[in-house]
C-alpha cells in the first residue's frame, strides 16, 4: 500500500525590523488575515505571527518587532536563527530609511547565516504622489549595491504585499534541498504543540 502523502513543509524564522511607525505591523496584518487598521497599536516587545504558503512549500514563523530603540536590545533575539530579515521604511519618511540602512548593516553583522535574505521595503507607496520624500532610485540603487530584495507596499491599499512575501519564500531553500537549510527546519503539517501565542513582553 502506498505511504500517505505528507506535505513537507520549511519552516521559516522571518522577522520584521524598521523604525517604529513604518508599517510593519500593518504589512503582516495584511498579510496574514488580510486585515489593515487606521489606528494601529504601537507594538510593545514583539508579536509572533504564523502563515503557511501551500504553494511555496513555505511556513513562515513571523517575529513583528517594536521598533522603538528602548527595545533595541531585545531584536537579537528575533533575528538570531533567522531565514529572512524584511527591513521597512516609509517612503514619506527619510529618516527611516537611514534607520533601515543600520538594520542592514547590523544584521550582517551579527547573524551568521551566510544565505539570510533581507528584503527591504518602502511601505506606504499609496502616498507617493503627495508625499513621496525618499525616491525610488535611491532606494533602489542602496538595495542592488548591498545585495537586498525590493519592494514598494502599501499596507493600507494591499500592493505588493503577497508578492513580497511569496518572493522571500521563492528565495529560502528548498525542502529537497540535501543538506538543512541554516534558519529552516523541515516539517510536515501535522498537529503540533500549540503555537507560541502572540505578543511577547517587555516593557
Ligand atoms: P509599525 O508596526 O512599523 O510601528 P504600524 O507601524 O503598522 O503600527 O503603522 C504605523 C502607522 O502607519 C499606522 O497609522 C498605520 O495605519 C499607518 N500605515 C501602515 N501602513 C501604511 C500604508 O501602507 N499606508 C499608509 N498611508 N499608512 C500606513 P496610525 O494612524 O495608527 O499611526
Ligand atoms: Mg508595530
Amino acid at each position: 500500500m502506498a505511504a500517505p502523502f505528507v506535505e513537507q513543509l520549511v519552516q521559516s524564522k522571518l522577522v520584521l525590523l524598521g523604525e517604529m511607525g513604518s508599517g510593519k505591523t500593518s504589512l503582516v496584518q495584511r498579510f496574514v488575515r488580510g486585515q489593515y487598521f487606521e489606528n494601529q497599536e504601537s507594538t510593545i516587545g514583539a508579536s509572533f505571527f504564523t502563515k503557511t504558503l501551500p504553494e511555496k512549500h513555505v511556513k513562515f514563523e513571523i517575529w513583528d518587532t517594536a521598533g522603538q530603540e528602548r527595545y533595541h536590545s531585545l531584536a537579537p533575539m528575533y533575528y538570531r536563527g533567522a531565514a529572512a530579515a524584511i527591513v521597512v521604511f516609509d517612503i514619506t519618511h527619510p529618516a527611516s530609511f537611514e534607520r533601515a540602512k543600520k538594520w542592514v548593516w547590523e544584521l550582517r553583522q551579527n547573524v551568521a547565516n551566510p544565505g539570510l535574505i533581507i528584503a527591504l521595503v518602502g511601505n506606504k507607496v499609496d502616498l507617493a504622489d503627495e508625499s513621496r520624500a525618499v525616491p525610488e532610485a535611491d532606494a533602489r540603487a542602496y538595495a542592488a549595491e548591498t545585495g537586498l530584495l525590493y519592494f514598494e507596499t502599501s499596507a493600507k491599499t494591499n500592493i505588493n504585499v503577497t508578492q513580497l512575501f511569496e518572493e522571500v519564500a521563492d528565495k529560502l531553500p528548498k525542502a529537497a534541498a540535501p543538506q538543512q537549510p541554516a534558519g529552516g527546519i523541515q516539517l510536515s503539517e501535522q498537529p503540533t504543540p500549540a503555537p507560541r501565542k502572540a505578543a511577547a513582553c517587555c516593557s
